[in-house]
């Protein structure tokens, strides 16, 4: 989610580095623009929706994982950690974990201010007593914590399996970075999806009522908004892909004609069958799991699976 999104109407200055990612990734060979960009205020509800679809099994999933091991995840974590979160929060998980956990003080980090002092607000009420210190960054970036938690040890929460829509370098580099970030004696819970059957995935991925595929073709709408784009939306269809090579489901938008636009004034032309690729939601199995955190730095010490082995918690230290 993103402070440029438009307010009520209004247009506010586009991003240069949506600009800057949108008219280099069209003008690439394969054309792809990073799924970052999906988030502006229509992409996050429309997320919001996915997550409740009965196809779009890993919200669902892991939140009864996590409601069944998080007294575990306590004993194991201890009392008294900060709990970070990288992510505004999930109205569902988060409470479950803040009321196992007992912790000393509640830190979740977004890229969206309205959405996190919208959850920090209904958090702090869920928990009263408990401090809540939100931070409007871009966990891609360099993150600050705020001096309050500064002497107590860090327990990461990075639910969703968020980390699957980073290729392997960027998911390392940004496990790292968060290991630097929670310090000396942290611990990382982090959600991960599992490779599973490609008649659960795929539907996952373009369900019947075409919520993801509204989602997708968002991505066009947006351009045309905020960077003046002339691109037919409707010339456009969602697809998904299971790319096994790289074990990931790839969303891309196919051009079901030739077509030809502008953005910001900058030609481009398609031809019929040709395609945006717009998300990476990389699945992991356990091995690929454990050799992904430890290459970013953390040791895995337990790990829970559903009874269908479709959505793994890991807890981790650093
Ligand atoms: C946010 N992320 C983990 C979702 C996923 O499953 O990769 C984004 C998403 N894209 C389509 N549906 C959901």
């Amino acid at each position: 989610m993103l402070k440029q999104e438009i307010e009520d109407g209004q247009a506010t200055l586009a991003d240069p580095a949506f600009r800057a990612d949108v008219l280099n990734g069209l003008a690439a060979r394969p054309r792809a623009i990073p799924a970052r960009w999906f988030y502006d205020r229509r992409g996050s509800e429309l997320f919001e929706e996915i997550t409740a679809l009965p196809e779009y099994y890993p919200t669902r999933t892991e939140t009864a994982l996590l409601r069944s091991v998080a007294g575990e995840v306590a004993a194991r974590a201890g009392p008294g950690r900060a709990v970070v979160e990288f992510g505004a929060g999930s109205a569902a998980k988060t409470p479950i974990l803040l009321g196992a956990a007992a912790p000393a003080a509640y830190v979740p980090i977004d890229i969206s201010g309205d959405f996190l002092r919208h959850s920090a607000r209904a958090l702090a009420q869920a928990f009263p007593g408990l401090p809540v210190h939100p931070v409007e960054a871009d966990f891609l970036r360099p993150v600050p914590l705020p001096d309050a938690v500064a002497g107590l040890a860090k327990l990461g929460f990075f639910p969703g399996s968020t980390i699957g829509n980073m290729n392997a370098w960027a998911a390392v580099d940004l496990l790292r970075a968060m290991r630097g970030w929670l310090g000396e004696g942290a611990m990382l819970l982090i959600g991960m999806d599992r490779v599973k059957p490609l008649d659960v995935l795929i539907p996952a991925y373009d369900d019947a009522a075409g919520v993801t595929a509204a989602f997708n073709l968002n991505l066009l709408h947006r351009i045309n908004r905020e960077l003046g784009g002339t691109i037919p939306a409707d010339a456009f269809a969602h697809r998904a892909i299971w790319n096994a090579d790289a074990a990931r489901i790839e969303m891309h938008l196919e051009a079901l004609r030739d077509v030809a636009f502008t953005v910001d004034g900058r030609p481009f032309a398609m031809a019929a069958g040709e395609t945006i690729h717009t998300e990476n939601s990389h699945k992991y199995g356990p091995n690929g799991a454990r050799m992904l955190l430890r290459a970013g730095g953390w040791t895995p010490v337990a790990e829970w699976t559903d009874p269908k082995d479709w959505f793994a918690l890991i807890l981790c230290e650093a």
